[in-house]
């Protein structure tokens, strides 16, 4: 099925309006609102806008694509639903991938349904994600009292993730054409769910101006600190750790539950593809996969979108 064959004509003729361009595989992308997407996602980016009603305990996981997503999805539930104990057999994560407890707004519910039944919701606090920028969750979220975290990850690391996650996709071997197309759109900011500075900068200054509703992380801060990040976590999501819960082992537990090795092993293939989003879990892989002409131009790029912004790389 292409991508055009699911798009109401309403949303095609609003579509045909916004700027357009090719993403680094050749597939058209539109520009809403600053960002970058494909029709069905865009369609569902409008439908999301126009339907999603907040609740005032709402939790949004917002991520640039191979940020840090899944691991950020295990993380909040195993810690939302650490009452049900210890075993990580009998655990919610143990049978239902992270992508499936955590659906994405643009890429799951509303891409399946303009108006998807919110209300049979698998749990409380119900928990959604989405790879759109802040100012695109503005006018749908109201004003409303919702937690935000976005997990943010080196772009180098992001770019060779997609670059693997792609060719898995694609079921081929990775091929360099690929990957120097991916650079080349990137600091062209000209990429699916990009430009990857706008992404990363408006959660930065949401956190910077409201840090009791948005709070940004860093996939790096995680795997340097996991305690400490998984602490400052549930403090923000308002389910901060007992001293009872410390003493007894309870944060490393849940890193543990969360951990690339044991995520990894679930076998949770209802969707048939929970092990696409495990390559190797590390910090600084790109070091291993781009040319120093690569990495001098996505310095330049990153040096010059993130200059003054207080953010660094
Ligand atoms: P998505 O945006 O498509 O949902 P996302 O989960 O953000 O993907 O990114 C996948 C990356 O996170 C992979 O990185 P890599 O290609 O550099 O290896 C994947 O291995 C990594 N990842 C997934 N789960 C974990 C985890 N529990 N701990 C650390 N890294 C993880």
């Amino acid at each position: 099925m292409g991508d055009d064959d699911n798009i109401r004509t309403e949303i095609r003729s609003l579509i045909s309006s916004l700027p357009s361009d090719a993403d680094f595989q050749g597939a058209k992308i539109y520009n809403y609102q600053g960002c970058w997407y494909r029709n069905f996602a865009l369609q569902a980016v409008i439908d999301f806008q126009r339907n999603f009603k907040p609740t005032d305990t709402d939790i949004i996981l917002a991520s640039y694509p191979k940020s840090g997503t899944t691991w950020a999805k295990a993380l909040t539930v195993a810690l939302l639903e650490r009452s049900v104990g210890g075993s990580c057999n009998n655990h919610p994560l143990a049978s239902g991938s992270p992508h499936m407890l955590v659906p994405f707004f643009e890429l799951d519910l509303y891409r399946k349904s303009p108006e998807p039944d919110l209300t049979k919701f698998p749990s409380s606090p119900r928990v959604f994600s989405t790879h759109m920028p802040l100012h695109t969750l503005r006018q749908p979220l109201m004003n409303a009292p919702c937690k935000i975290v976005y997990m943010c990850r080196n772009v180098k690391d992001v770019l060779v993730s997609r670059w693997h996650f792609y060719a898995k996709m694609a079921k081929k071997e990775v091929e360099r054409s690929d990957l120097e197309s991916m650079v080349e759109s990137f600091c062209r900011g000209v990429h699916y769910f990009g430009p990857f500075w706008d992404s990363v900068l408006s959660y930065w200054r949401g956190s910077l101006e409201d840090p009791e509703h948005v709070l940004f992380m860093k996939y790096e801060d995680l795997k340097a600190e996991p305690c400490a990040q998984v602490m400052r976590l549930a403090e923000f999501l308002g389910c901060p750790f007992s001293q009872e819960e410390k003493r007894g082992g309870s944060v490393e537990k849940i890193l543990e539950l969360c951990s690339f090795g044991n995520l990894s092993s679930f076998d949770v293939n209802q969707t048939g593809t929970h092990n696409i989003f495990f390559r190797k879990g590390e910090v600084d892989d790109w070091k291993n996969h781009l040319t120093t002409e690569m990495q001098k131009k996505i310095d330049m790029v990153i040096q010059e979108k993130f200059q003054g912004s207080g953010l660094e790389f």
